[in-house]
């Protein structure tokens, strides 16, 4: 009697165990809501990993909209997707704000009621729009826009700085390496107390590339592209995405004893940048672009993840000045932008 009890329970252990393994193949098998639908470890050619409504698909650059009326600001951007060649000979199908990527340059006062209107052109998947300068409730305020549909959000710009905005839908990290990551600046009310000082102003923004659309190599691998790009202020500035050699081929300028002030902003996905510009120490630096932050003598500014500055630093002599993060590895991928500074 008690041998058949005992060959029972270990029949009966065989078979739990065997359930309880089959389940947990059974969960991995599942497709998770993160993972893209290609199996791992199958090289694809790259096209292969464009989804299918985006193939063919490069809608031309649609400028953004701002107006302005008293202190209501009424911002209108679209989602859609355009080709940008990141690297010589390396096209990439963005997932873009206007065609840009980094997207527009975007500038309000402190004290705003920003009106922004989201058009999604993008025949195929959501967007929205995650400003990091607003207080806002996520899920309604930054909702999802589907395809061929717009929405518009109100709210307030109440805190200055230099802030990143990025699409927030799932998956978040997808749809910012793809290209859908920006700049908004908030103008202080009082301004900066240096502001009499300066001479130039230059935006620069950091961010990476990926393997195209590979969520596996944005989670788990190295940016294939480190980049600088630059964000007209006014008419007549560079204006360029997120490409290797972008500020190199057309620096930055400035003059000889000029206050130069950037505004820098790491939009990452992934990476911190320890900026940082060659032959200079920064007189004042405001941390994430808030005068109340006001720092002085720094050699490198640590940008978090989506972290901002205001960088501010005085060109003493003529010559090409590099702008890097000072960690080399990305400046080997292409983080560098010139600042060229001639005699007036
Ligand atoms: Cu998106």
């Amino acid at each position: 009697m008690k041998r058949t009890k005992y060959v029972f329970l270990k029949v009966m252990l065989v078979v739990m165990v065997t359930l309880i393994l089959s389940a947990c193949n059974n969960e991995k098998n599942q497709p998770n809501e993160t993972e893209t639908s290609t199996p791992k470890n199958t090289v694809h050619a790259e096209e292969n990993e464009v989804i299918e409504a985006h193939q063919g698909l490069n809608q031309e650059p649609i400028p953004i909209q701002i107006e302005r009326d008293g202190n209501d600001v009424y911002v209108e951007m679209t989602s859609q997707i355009t080709d940008i060649e990141v690297e010589e000979g390396q096209m990439y199908k963005a997932w873009t704000f206007n065609g840009e990527a980094p997207g527009p340059l975007v500038v309000v006062d402190q004290g705003d009621t920003i009106h922004f209107t989201l058009k999604n052109i993008d025949p195929a998947i959501p967007h929205s729009m995650d400003f990091h300068a607003v207080h806002a409730a996520p899920d309604k305020k930054f909702a999802d826009v589907m395809p061929d549909e717009e929405e518009t959000f109100v709210y307030e710009a109440a805190s200055p700085g230099v802030f990143m905005y990025h699409c927030g839908t799932s998956s978040v990290l997808a749809h910012i390496a793809n290209g859908m990551h920006g700049t908004i600046i908030v103008r202080p009310t009082d301004g900066y107390p240096t502001d009499d000082e300066i001479d130039k102003e230059h935006v620069l923004i950091q961010n990476e590339w990926y393997k195209y659309n590979d969520l596996d190599d944005m989670t788990n691998g190295e940016p294939s592209q480190v980049v600088f790009s630059t964000k007209a202020m006014e008419e007549g500035q560079l204006n360029t995405n997120g490409v290797v050699g972008a500020i190199k081929e057309k620096p930055l300028e400035a003059n000889v004893g000029d206050k130069v002030r950037l505004y820098v902003n790491n939009v990452g996905p992934n990476e911190i940048s320890s900026f940082h510009v060659v032959g200079t120490i920064f007189d004042d630096v405001y941390i994430d672009g808030n005068p109340a932050n006001r720092m002085k003598g720094l050699q490198t500014v640590i940008l978090p993840a989506s972290g901002g500055a205001v960088v501010e630093f005085t060109v003493k002599e003529e010559g090409m000045y590099k702008m890097v993060t000072h960690q080399f590895n990305h400046v080997e991928k292409g983080a560098a932008a010139l600042l060229n500074v001639t005699e007036n």
